[in-house]
């Protein structure tokens, strides 16, 4: 089994990007320390998720990352990145395994225990535990789940948790104060002036 490291678990986002370069940024993120970049561009077509998935894998692997896509199992096999990330409504885990084998990382979203707990046992190498928080990053959020799931998870599943939605800096004492090991934060880096600055910041705060 595969799975992800502890720390920050970075996803693209042209909207949170705004003009910024996704190849600038990428780079800014593993620069700054993170090991994770999900490529989340719900929005453009699938060409050109193909030539920026490639070119993103390029640059991910020269950084030694793990390169995870979401939604689409064709696009994570053709440019070979190690994972990929699916929703509640999206191909069962069991039939993307045998797409893609043991040794790729399959992540899902989940939004309660007893999802979490049957992602689990589907074979899921790590979870989304969210929206955490209120967010606009994401069109068809839920509402915020709060932190009880996210308590939950923490003592009952063993496989790694990624805390996600609405996470901004200032709550990343109270995370770490629950013993989240894995956490998302999408508009505050994407969208950050000096994405570099953020998550050098963000990394010293979680890791001291
Ligand atoms: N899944 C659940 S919430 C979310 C995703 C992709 C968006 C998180 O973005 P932000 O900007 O950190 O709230
Ligand atoms: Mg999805």
């Amino acid at each position: 089994m595969t799975t992800i490291p502890k720390g920050i678990y970075g996803i693209t986002d042209s909207k949170s990007g705004k003009d910024k370069n996704i190849f600038q940024y990428v780079e800014e993120m593993l620069q700054g320390g993170i090991k994770v970049i999900q490529y989340r561009e719900k929005y453009k077509p699938m060409g050109e998720k193909y030539q920026e998935a490639l070119k993103l894998k390029k640059l991910i692997d020269k950084y030694n990352g793990i390169f995870i896509i979401n939604d689409h199992v064709d696009l994570a096999l053709l440019v070979d990145a190690q994972g990929v990330h699916l929703g509640q409504n999206d191909l069962p885990i069991s039939q993307v395994r045998k797409l893609l084998g043991k040794n790729k990382i399959i992540g899902i979203s989940t939004h309660s225990l007893e999802e979490g707990l049957k992602a689990q046992e589907d074979g899921a190498d790590y979870i989304g535990v969210g929206p955490l928080f209120p967010t606009k990053t994401k069109d068809d959020v839920m509402d915020p789940i709060g932190l009880s799931y996210l308590e939950e998870a923490l003592k009952k599943i063993t496989i790694p948790k990624v805390a996600i939605g609405g996470i901004k800096e200032k709550h990343l004492e109270l995370l770490k104060n629950l013993g989240v090991e894995n956490l998302c934060l999408v508009s505050d880096i994407v969208g950050a002036p000096n994405t570099l600055e953020k998550v050098q910041n963000l990394i010293k705060i979680f890791n001291q």
